[in-house]
């Protein structure tokens, strides 16, 4: 009885989010003011007219902290400094206050599973006599191994981007843990010392103005015992992501970042959080007892992955990502979910679930987002995404950039697989494919940069690109637009519950969101063919299409990648 009294918390005075649409910023890939091939701050502030078109509430911006940029900012050696790469702590001040201007929020990324091998706190910690030894994970060779040779690591664990997860230091004679490259060694979070500097970190950061914060693998920073896993064949190492997801700990470090930092303050909370459970989700996000807004979950993004992981991925199985959504919208019961296809860690949906053909690329990426903007859930729009930027054709090793794609390729290759035959599971799969620059026009390097890009422009940008799509009313954008505006208007789409109707078509996807009396029929068709419409649907012809991709001529039948979403009355 007690315990129950205890744990319980007030419910947030405000969960505004849940009507709200988010847009990430990657800073690199979006705007260039100084000319450097880079985007920075100054680029951002030159487009928020742009992001009011677009209707969005809130924008989440990926890192701009001090870093060397092993991981393009993912690693962090001053939470509290701007890389000069991006700009100055004054150009974010003003950031946030021209968003605010606009009624939209800032939402920063919070990157504290890991810093950067170059952060204060771990060049300190390298030496085993340092207050701060054990603010990160130090441990001795394996037994019986003579150190830093094969196989004396620790454990088995496979780092996220290949190659082992621990890291020999000759000055001490032991080894540090990364779960991702050997420049991010991971915090250790057990050390109450850390989680001190962490949320004071925070409360500095809102303090300054932020509105909430995106949780980078947060819920990887409760380790589990390290031991050995089970090996993934072929690697001579564990890459199993369920053995450090959801350490033990994880809901007690939450808890305690909510009661010291988060609690009463109307904010965003986002954890990302690769491999966790829809069981466990609905716990984080409980809103009597959870400590955030909304997970960021990983499930529906594998479901195209092939054995060895999302280089080697297969056609989009829509079945399977119907009875996923199906799972989600009922079983995340009170707590709450973000909705995504895109983000700069994933391909481009056009290419991977759509046709990025000439002729159906700007109805299948409208249709997508129907789909995905149609669910319950916080939508996420990625950059680009509201223009429909597809997949860069890569050819060569040379045009990837990505840590992660590089270590895999250098992986693949030493096992002795052929360049030719890991280059187009490269090509699908690499995070670069989000990473091209955004697509403002159809000018020199799409409007981008004035000079040579960090990383190449699609060939497409004079096609696919803003300046085009705002001028018309039928683009990819306007669709975002008034999807997005359908969501604030409306409470079916806000809160309706979602039911799945024939979910083993392959075809279509078509789902019902009902809250109280209102109903909305959602219809698409996700393949280059028409496709005649079921027989047992509700009745709908004669009723008003709010969104939809086409002009109707026959309600029986949708075109290739049509979609409408219907007012059932
Ligand atoms: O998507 C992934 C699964 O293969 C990984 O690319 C990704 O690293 C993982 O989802 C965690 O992502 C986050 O943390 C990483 C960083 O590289 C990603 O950009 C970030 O979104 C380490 O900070
Ligand atoms: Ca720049």
């Amino acid at each position: 009885m007690t315990s129950i009294v205890h744990s319980a918390r007030a419910a947030r005075p405000d969960d505004w989010w849940r009507s709200a649409v988010v847009y990430q910023i990657y800073p690199r890939s979006f705007a260039d003011a100084n000319g450097d091939g880079i985007g920075d701050i100054k680029g951002i502030l030159s487009h928020l007219d742009y992001l009011s078109m677009l209707g969005v509430d809130v924008v989440w911006l990926s890192p701009v902290f001090r870093s060397p940029q092993d991981d393009n900012g993912y690693d962090i050696s001053d939470y509290q400094d701007i890389d000069p790469l991006f700009g100055t702590l004054d150009d974010v001040d003003k950031l946030i206050e021209e968003l605010h201007d606009r009624g939209i929020k800032l939402v920063m990324d919070l990157v504290v599973n890991h810093t950067s091998d170059e952060h204060p706190w771990f060049e300190s910690s390298r030496d085993p006599q340092s207050p701060k030894r054990d603010w990160y994970w130090w441990r001795p060779p394996r037994e019986g191994h003579e150190p830093g040779t094969p196989g004396a690591e620790p454990t088995n664990w496979g780092s996220f981007f290949s190659g082992p997860a621990w890291q020999y230091d000759p000055r001490s004679g032991e080894y540090y843990l990364h779960l991702f490259s050997r420049k991010q060694p991971d915090l250790n979070w057990e050390n109450p010392e850390v989680r001190t500097a962490v949320f004071d970190m925070m409360s500095w950061w809102l303090e300054r103005g932020v509105d909430g914060f995106r949780m980078d693998v947060i819920n990887l920073i409760s380790k589990p015992v390290l031991a050995d896993g089970p090996e993934t064949p072929g690697t001579g190492l564990c890459y199993d992501l369920s053995l450090v997801a959801d350490g033990h700990r994880l809901t007690e470090f939450l808890g305690e970042m909510h009661e010291r930092v988060l609690k009463g303050r109307n904010l965003i909370s986002v954890g990302e959080m690769p491999g966790t459970t829809l069981e466990k989700a609905a716990r984080y996000t409980d809103p009597q007892t959870g400590a955030l807004s909304m997970v960021f979950q990983f499930e529906h993004v594998m479901l195209d992955n092939g054995p060895t992981g999302r280089f080697d991925s297969k056609p989009w199985p829509w079945v399977e990502y119907k009875e996923n959504v199906t799972r989600w919208q009922k079983g995340i019961g009170q707590g709450w979910n973000s909705l995504y296809f895109e983000n700069h860690d994933q391909p481009r949906s056009v290419s991977r679930m759509g046709d990025d053909s000439p002729r159906f690329r700007e109805a299948s990426a409208k249709t997508l987002a129907t789909v995905l903007h149609m669910q319950r859930g916080t939508p996420y729009v990625y950059q680009g995404e509201e223009l429909g930027m597809t997949n860069y054709p890569f050819e060569a090793e040379g045009d990837f950039r990505d840590i992660e794609t590089l270590g895999y390729l250098h992986q693949a290759l030493r096992m002795g697989t052929p360049l030719e035959d890991v280059l187009p599971g490269l090509a699908r799969g690499s995070r670069d494919n989000a990473r091209t620059p955004m697509q403002w026009d159809s000018g020199v390097n799409a409007g981008f940069s004035e000079t040579g890009p960090w990383l190449a422009v699609n060939p497409n940008a004079a096609e696919i690109n803003a300046a085009a799509q705002l001028v018309d009313p039928d683009s990819v954008f306007h669709h975002y637009r008034r999807l997005i505006q359908l969501r604030h208007d409306d409470k079916v789409v806000q809160l309706g519950e979602l039911e799945m109707l024939f979910p083993d078509d392959e075809r279509l996807v078509i789902f019902t969101r009902t809250w109280g009396e209102g109903q909305l029929l959602v219809l698409a068709n996700v393949t280059s063919e028409p496709v005649r419409l079921p027989l047992g649907l509700p009745d709908h012809g004669a009723c008003e299409v709010v969104i939809g991709t086409h002009e109707v001529d026959d309600v029986d039948v949708l075109a290739g990648w049509e979609s409408r979403v219907v007012r059932l009355s």
